[in-house]
């Protein structure tokens, strides 16, 4: 493998994000303005997957709580239980495991 595949291909999921499993909550901190936000809501919408989506910059409250949660204001960050995981690449990396599970 070259060194840009490695760079720019698929990720590995992290491993500090848990396993995917379907009757884990995921919720989706994000605003439509931010394209990195925009790649992983394609990707969501490509794999068929419902996230919980919170719009930070319509909603107040949901910003307040994102930074409640976990001290930052960057997006997206997906929440997996109460794991958070930030970067897009990563979130979607995540996802695509999370789509190519077959249901319980
Ligand atoms: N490398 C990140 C970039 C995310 C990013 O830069 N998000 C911007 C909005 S488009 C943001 O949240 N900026 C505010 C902050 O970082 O606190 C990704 O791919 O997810």
């Amino acid at each position: 493998m070259s060194f840009f595949s490695r760079l720019l291909g698929p990720r590995a999921v992290p491993s500090s994000v848990p396993a995917p499993d379907r009757d884990r909550a995921r919720v989706l901190y994000k605003f439509d303005a931010c394209p990195y936000c925009v790649r992983v809501m394609v990707k969501a919408k490509e794999l068929g997957l419902e996230l919980d989506m919170r719009d930070t910059r319509r909603d107040r409250a949901h910003h307040e709580e994102m930074v409640k949660r976990t001290g930052r204001t960057q997006v997206p960050l997906l929440f997996v239980d109460d794991q958070p995981l930030w970067e897009s690449a990563d979130i979607n990396a995540w996802l695509t495991a999370y789509a190519s599970r077959s249901p319980a």
